[in-house]
């Protein structure tokens, strides 16, 4: 049986992915006689790295009323800034465990304001959103990734 002394880190470096092993079998008693086997090993990456996310360092300054914003996109939103993930894993060739998905706190965020699932951009519906100064003059948007 084949066991390993130790560790195996996918994300070391490109070398231990993929590992050659010549196996040999010889004789106990004269003559002593030998046969072997190559043997390749693929290490499969494991989802052991948490991401981190970061955000502006500054505080975002929304303007109360961004009808008719000429940044609007396709879809009609506004980008009013965005996050960004770091996740260590890599998925070159299996799974996908440095893929990470966005998600707002939606108890505590204003109606029409999301953050994009994919890219991070957060956006405000320049039409239908719940900011409103008198009533709200500042809110921590709290981001999630998954
Ligand atoms: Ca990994
Ligand atoms: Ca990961």
């Amino acid at each position: 049986m084949l066991e390993s002394a130790g560790f195996f880190d996918y994300e070391v470096g490109p070398t231990r992915q993929t590992m050659h092993l010549e196996l040999v079998a010889i004789d106990v008693d004269n003559p002593l006689l030998r046969s072997s086997v190559s043997l390749t090993l693929l290490l499969e990456d494991r989802n052991d790295n948490a991401p981190s996310i970061s955000g502006p360092s500054t505080p975002v300054l929304l303007a109360e009323d961004l009808s008719g914003a000429p940044e609007a996109g396709a879809d009609g939103l506004v980008v009013v800034a965005s996050v960004s993930a770091q996740d260590d894993d890599e998925s070159r060739a299996f799974g996908s465990n440095s893929l990470v998905f966005y998600f707002e706190d939606e108890t505590a965020t204003p109606r029409g304001v999301t953050v994009d699932p994919e890219s991070g951009e957060i956006k405000v519906d320049p039409v239908d959103n719940g900011i409103d100064f008198e009533e709200t003059a500042s809110f921590i948007l709290q981001v999630g990734l998954s």
